[in-house]
């Protein structure tokens, strides 16, 4: 078995990416940038800022100060957090709880490995937070995925071998983080963006502790 399941938070416990999206469409707006669905996809595990950074990329003819930009930046966290605030247990994608129990019941440890700095918020407001042994969130990490620091930083906090953590991911950007710790990865959504990852399930439901420790083992 594996000692140690380490959990990206938007897109595998919660689809709050729909909600990032809704927050940075609305911020791109008001800067005149205009971004759909595919562009967000870029934007799936990266940081806040780094995020913001990819959107004024979008027209060469914006220039704006560090000032200007941590301005936006809480903007769209203030958006994000109205967008977030009602959100419950029915928010938790389907069959996630049931994977964390089955982990828990076979004594194997589980962390959060989020970019996001509202990490710990979100679980406690879905009501998972007693499954996790360790939470990281952006706060404890100095290089964001796809650097492998935020995966690296559980195991070594819970002092685990890489080689015994599995990491699960919606992001190209998370799964290449994963790979770099020499973790076991597994890719939650379509083969297009994910075809890096060692295992790699359509959705949520389809995440069966049996069948991902059987992947692990092979
Ligand atoms: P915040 P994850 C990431 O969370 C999101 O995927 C990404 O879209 C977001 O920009 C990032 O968190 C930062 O979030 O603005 O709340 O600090 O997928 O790593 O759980
Ligand atoms: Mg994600």
């Amino acid at each position: 078995l594996p000692k140690l399941f380490i959990f990206d938070l938007d897109g595998v416990i919660t689809d709050t990416a729909e909600f990032h999206f809704l927050a940075w469409q609305k911020l791109a707006e008001k800067i005149g940038v205009s971004i759909d669905r595919e562009f967000n996809e870029q934007l799936k595990g990266i940081s806040r800022m780094e995020s913001l950074e990819r959107i004024i990329a979008l027209d060469p003819s914006l220039s704006l100060s560090d000032e200007e930009k941590e301005s936006l930046a809480t903007d769209k966290n203030e958006y994000y957090k109205q967008l977030i605030e009602s959100i419950g247990s029915e928010n938790t994608l389907p069959g996630i709880e049931e994977l964390l129990k089955d982990i828990k019941a076979s004594n194997v440890q589980i962390a959060l490995g989020s970019a996001s700095k509202n990490a710990q918020m979100v679980l406690d407001k879905l009501g998972l937070t007693t499954y996790f042994d360790y939470v990281v969130d952006a706060a404890k990490v100095a290089k964001g995925k796809p650097d492998p620091e935020t995966f690296t930083t559980a195991a070594d906090a819970l002092g685990i071998s890489y080689e015994n953590c599995i990491g699960v991911e919606d992001a190209a950007a998370g799964v290449q983080a994963i790979n770099g710790a020499n973790m076991f990865s597994v890719g939650v959504g379509s083969e297009e963006y994910l075809a890096n990852a060692n295992y790699i399930v359509s959705d949520t439901l389809k995440l069966d502790f049996n069948q991902i420790i059987k992947e692990y083992t092979v």
